[in-house]
């Protein structure tokens, strides 16, 4: 049977564990082999033209296929409920290769007014080399989008929950305004993981994420992952993936298949810690505001509740002490680890006006609502009153 019809009918956990793969048919190895080769011999000459023509499947080169990466994008695939996926060498692999799939120069991107500093990065240097356009607009308000939709729009670019504000797009509404547009609505789904919010079932078109997060989740491997329509996926295969080759390694595919093996329990142990410590902060006298979806205080609030089957593990906050405190706050954690990157089984605390987004030009970042005193913590499956108590203990030095 068919790994994908079979997932269908299964929980998020047993589709995480057990779509693309079973038992390797030549020696019964239960965990995934890694296929570390380059190449893959032909039985005949003909038969390589027929696969090189696609008239007939299988391997040619592991840059346009390996049997270790099929199986993370076809987990990744059922994951997401989409036809099929694609595994990059990261994610801003799978950004640029998708981006630069669907656009020509004189195209138009719609995006969040928000975004990962790279993927910022990569729409300016697409508007400077190749003149596609860009806007971005604030995706919470319906008619601000359809202000500043052009006749050559070809994309909508989301973040929900924007890194690193939090805050939320209602994904529903915006694939609503993008089919009367004709427009292909693409999400980073990097913060919430398809085990907490899968935007096709929303009605969009293609899912990316920074594998590196989430579905890695143990800060040891850089990947990235798009998943969408099966003629989607195999145009970019065969076009940005295979002729500018930001591929993954099958070792890092088999690191990914490993790490997705536990997403469902690291992800409620992630909301679960998460929301207690934003609880913490929340009541904390040195705390000026916290963005969390799961406190009943955050603006979209209602909206979290209703499109993410949990809250997820990022939390931004301010001190009221500016970011002074905020620096001597975050030079006094132990626990917590000075460092970028999210989603990892360890807690990681980072400063994004000069970290992750220092290259968004301030007035830009402020548009964002990126202040300077804005940090944010990927709180980790540790025991979460130990993540409290480093806390706690670091803010009395703020
Ligand atoms: N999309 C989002 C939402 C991200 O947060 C990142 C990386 C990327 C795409 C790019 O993925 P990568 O190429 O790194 O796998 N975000 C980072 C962050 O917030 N801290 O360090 C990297």
């Amino acid at each position: 049977m068919n790994h994908n019809q079979t997932a269908k009918k299964q929980g998020r956990s047993t589709v995480a564990i057990h779509a693309g793969y079973d038992t390797d048919p030549h020696t019964g190895s239960l965990a995934t082999p890694i296929y570390q080769t380059s190449t893959f011999v032909f039985p005949s000459v003909e038969a390589g033209a027929r696969r090189f023509a696609g008239e007939e499947s299988g391997y040619i080169y592991s840059r346009i296929g390996n049997p270790t990466v099929q199986v993370l994008e076809e987990k990744m695939a059922a994951l997401e409920k989409a036809e099929a996926g694609l595994a990059f060498g990261s994610g801003m692999a799978a950004v640029s290769a998708v981006l630069m799939a669907l656009v020509k120069t004189g195209d138009h991107i719609l995006g969040t007014q928000g975004l990962y500093g790279c993927t910022y990065g990569l729409l300016n240097l697409l508007k400077q080399r190749f003149q596609v356009e860009y806007d971005l607009c604030d995706m919470t308000d319906e008619a601000a989008i359809r202000e500043h939709l052009l006749p050559t729009t070809k994309v909508i670019y989301i973040e929900t929950p924007i890194n690193p504000t939090m805050k939320l797009v209602d994904l529903g509404m915006v694939a609503k305004v993008a089919k009367e547009v004709g427009a292909c609505v693409v999400v980073d789904n990097t913060f919430m993981s398809p085990y907490l919010q899968r935007p096709i079932e929303h009605g969009c078109d293609i899912v990316i994420h920074s594998a590196t997060k989430y579905v890695g989740g143990h800060g040891d491997v850089i990947a990235g992952i798009a998943v969408g329509p099966k003629t989607v996926m195999d145009e970019i295969r065969m076009t940005t993936q295979k002729d500018i080759g930001g591929i993954l390694a099958p070792f890092d595919a088999y690191l990914l298949i490993r790490g997705l093996k536990t997403l469902g329990v690291r992800m409620d142990r992630h909301c679960e810690n998460g929301q207690k410590v934003a609880e913490f902060l929340h009541r904390h006298p040195k705390i000026a505001a916290v963005y969390y979806p799961g406190l009943p205080s955050f603006p979209q609030y209602e909206l979290a509740s209703r499109q993410m089957d949990g809250y997820g593990g990022i939390i931004s906050f301010e001190l009221k002490g500016g970011l002074e405190s905020g620096i001597r706050m975050m030079n006094s954690v132990q626990l917590c680890k000075r460092a970028v990157s999210l989603g990892d089984v360890d807690s990681l605390i980072q400063h994004p006006a000069s970290m992750t987004h220092a290259v968004i030009p301030a007035e830009e970042r402020r548009k964002m609502d990126i202040t300077d005193g804005l940090i944010r913590l990927s709180v980790g499956i540790e025991d979460v009153e130990d993540i409290i108590d480093d806390l706690d203990m670091a803010l009395s030095y703020a």
